[in-house]
């Protein structure tokens, strides 16, 4: 019997955009995601199931071996650290910038300034670098809210066309990193299931090259 093959997909808006990379890669649920309660699938091949989970779950599932292989944003992906994790490929899905923010000609903060995030990790480490002591706010949304209330200078947040910042009053002010969704696959899944995940990984590498160039 061939090994089995688990896949972990993040919910939300990614997901829209990863089912046609692996429909190009000949990997279709057996049923519509979106309309069922389920979080495990059947597909079109007896030895593949997906699991669709939270997002920031993604990479929990793979480094614990949950899941052999997953997708998610690489925002997630700094978050949680890259132990146990490989990160093959760039899927080029979900496209948008982790930026710090704060509100439309803010004074620059002087001595500790108090940031608000989700992102708790990938920040601390963003200000380390440069140096830079601040107090950390761990917030789980709606982070454009704290400087507006008074409770941070600044966020760390997700932005794409910058109209959620632009209408609480907030700007972009500091770039950190492009996001984009990446394939991650468990270290141990990609020795023990080789020969199963490199057919996939070219695959899907053969879909993203096709679709940027039909798409740019
Ligand atoms: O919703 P849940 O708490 O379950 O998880 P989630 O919010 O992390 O999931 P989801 O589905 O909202 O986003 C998943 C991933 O999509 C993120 O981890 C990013 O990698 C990617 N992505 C791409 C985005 C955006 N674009 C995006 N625009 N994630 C969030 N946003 C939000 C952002 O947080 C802000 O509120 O959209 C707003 C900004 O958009 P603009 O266009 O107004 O700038
Ligand atoms: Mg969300």
């Amino acid at each position: 019997m061939k090994p089995q093959l688990t896949i972990a997909l993040s919910k939300g808006r990614i997901l829209k955009e990863t089912l046609p990379l692996l429909a190009a890669a000949d990997i279709v649920p057996a049923e519509d995601i979106f309309s069922s309660r389920k979080l495990i699938f059947d597909t079109n091949h007896d030895h593949i199931k997906l699991v669709v989970i939270r997002a920031t779950d993604v990479p929990t599932y793979v480094e614990y071996g949950g899941a052999d292989m997953g997708v998610a944003g690489k925002d997630v992906l700094m978050e949680h650290g890259g132990a146990g994790l490989y990160e093959p490929l760039d899927l080029e899905i979900a496209a948008c910038r982790l930026m710090v923010a704060g509100m439309k000609d803010a004074a620059p903060v002087e001595g500790r300034m108090k940031v608000a995030t989700k992102f708790v990790n990938l920040t601390r480490e963003y200000f380390a670098r440069q140096g830079r002591q601040v107090d950390i706010i761990k917030l789980y949304g709606a982070m454009e809210l704290a400087p507006i209330m008074g409770l941070a200078d600044r966020i760390v947040d997700i932005v794409d066309t910058g109209n959620t910042l632009r209408a609480n009053g907030l700007e972009p002010m500091q770039h950190i990193a492009d996001i984009s969704s990446r394939l991650v696959v468990g270290q141990p899944s990609m020795k023990m299931k080789h020969a199963l995940i490199q057919p996939i990984l070219d695959q899907l590498q053969l879909a993203i090259d096709r679709r940027r160039e039909g798409g740019e």
